[in-house]
């Protein structure tokens, strides 16, 4: 009998960017169906950035390490994609002042309301802007990011003024 592949083991080694602007956060390798989303959509402006698995509670401290190398390393803005109790946003901007970005990811039972009141109800001190629950929230993430970091950057400003442009020509006039 033919012997089965073994299953891939989940990457115990870091994937690091060099100098990443950005950094990409989910609670679970499930999140990574929805936050691939943001991740592509940075890469189709060009910006540097850096994806990894953390969970608020449980990889607590392995969270709180990869946060501060990140941003010793130059990330300027967070985004942190997460479900159900989805504390993982609050937790990223408890340690850092740099804006942070929350995607709610769908869940089974409760279609990511759970996610999104969890992730949106922060106390005042702490702000974290929370996008619309899945693909869309994972991609306007990303853009925001992408605004954010166009402020200070010509070339992620031209970037995203095509992103815009190319977007508004994709929208026909009539449906096919
Ligand atoms: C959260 O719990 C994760 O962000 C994920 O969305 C959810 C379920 O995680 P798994 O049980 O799929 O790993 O912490």
């Amino acid at each position: 009998m033919a012997k089965k592949p073994a299953a891939k083991k989940a990457s115990r080694k870091p994937a690091k960017s060099k100098n990443p602007l950005v950094g990409i956060v989910m609670g679970s390798q499930s999140d990574w169906e929805t936050m691939h989303h943001a991740a592509d959509t940075l890469k189709k402006l060009g910006i540097a950035h850096e994806v990894a698995v953390h969970s608020a509670h449980r990889t607590p401290d392995r969270l709180v390490d990869w946060i501060k190398d990140v941003e010793g390393r130059g990330a300027k803005v967070f985004i942190a994609g997460a479900g159900m109790a989805a504390a993982l946003p609050g937790c990223v901007a408890a340690m850092t002042a740099k804006p942070v970005f929350g995607c709610p990811m769908e869940t089974r039972v409760m279609g990511g309301m759970d996610s999104l009141l969890s992730m949106v109800q922060m106390p005042g001190g702490i702000p974290v802007g929370v996008l619309a629950v899945g693909r869309a929230g994972a991609v306007n993430a990303a853009l925001l990011s992408a605004a954010v970091l166009a402020l200070g950057d010509e070339k992620i400003a031209k970037a995203v003024d095509k992103f815009r442009a190319n977007q508004t020509k994709a929208v026909p006039l009539t449906p096919n």
